[in-house]
């Protein structure tokens, strides 16, 4: 059986986390227009007879901003090339290859593990995919180099057959059964996050953090969920929580319907908000 791990890499925003979700055919990631959305790899398992292709997801490279929290994001990347068997390298055709594409270029022709260039959004029009044809042309020592939609899922199975191919012989590393390493309670917290991420402008996102307070499930079936969102300024927590409430209500409302298609059965969702100036010195 073939077993290996398959790092997915690139600028943020390309659509690493939607690939993954495509490729294991569930929501393990949350996914927005908003740069920096993943805030840690996550692993996505996918089993077929040939084997179990273990993808981990990473945060997208972003060199735009110098606090913290990117330097982590950005380190996140470096440290999960080691054991990785292949790496998938995303390229959104839609943006120019500047500094940030680049740097990213640089990463894996240094790191010798072999490379699929995957030139994601082949589903827009034409006139949209304005770089297609830079990124044609790039050369990072890759396998080969697919053009597909990993939002309308066309052609990952030859993504999949090209991995499998690349991966070596091994014993699973996972239970046949398990989709993710993250856990059902730090999936809420992403759930949560990404409606915040949908829901509010600018800088306000990156500047938050959910916690879970307390899940419970009723005998009927329907589950209690309590959650804190910390930011780090009062003014912000005024944003989140909006004129009337106004804000919190439409986050807790996209959280809600989304947890209710998924678990079928009803959701109350609290969500307290406070500030915590110090949680992005925290972050690891
Ligand atoms: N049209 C189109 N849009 C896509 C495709 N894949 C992803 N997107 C969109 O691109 C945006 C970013 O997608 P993500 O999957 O969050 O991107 P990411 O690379 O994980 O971003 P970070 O986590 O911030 O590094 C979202 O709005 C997606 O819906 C695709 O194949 N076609
Ligand atoms: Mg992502």
């Amino acid at each position: 059986m073939k077993s290996g791990f398959v790092m997915l890499a690139g600028r943020s925003n390309v659509g690493k986390s939607t690939l993954l979700n495509s490729l294991i055919g569930t929501k393990v990631a949350i996914v927005t227009p908003k740069p920096q959305t993943t805030r840690h790899p996550i692993r996505g398992i996918l089993h077929d007879r040939r084997g179990q292709i273990v993808f981990v997801d990473t945060p997208g490279i972003f060199l735009g901003k110098k606090d913290r929290i990117s330097r982590r994001l950005n380190a996140f990347v470096s440290e999960t090339l080691e054991g990785v068997d292949a790496i998938v390298y995303v390229a959104d055709p839609t943006r120019s290859i500047g500094p940030e594409e680049e740097h990213i270029q640089n990463l894996l022709r240094a790191a010798k593990i072999p490379v699929i260039m995957i030139i994601n959004k082949s589903d827009l029009a034409l006139e949209k995919k304005v770089h297609l044809d830079a990124f044609r042309a790039v050369d990072v020592g890759q396998k080969k180099t697919m053009e597909l939609s990993a939002l309308g899922r066309k052609d990952l199975n030859r993504l999949v057959d090209a991995l499998f191919a690349l991966i070596p012989e091994g014993d699973p590393h996972y239970p046949d059964l398990q989709l993710t390493d993250i856990g059902h309670n730090q999936w809420l917290e992403e759930l949560i996050r990404e409606k915040i991420f949908l829901n509010l402008e600018q800088e306000i996102p990156y500047s938050i953090k959910v916690v879970l307070d307390d899940v419970q499930v009723r005998p009927n079936g329907s589950r209690m969920i309590a959650a804190t969102v910390f930011t780090t300024e009062d003014r912000y927590k005024r944003m989140i929580i909006g004129k009337g409430a106004g804000m919190i209500k439409r986050i807790s409302m996209a959280a809600r319907k989304e947890l209710e298609a998924v678990t079928e059965s009803k959701v109350f969702l609290t969500l307290n908000v406070k500030v915590d100036t110090k949680w992005p010195e925290r972050f690891v």
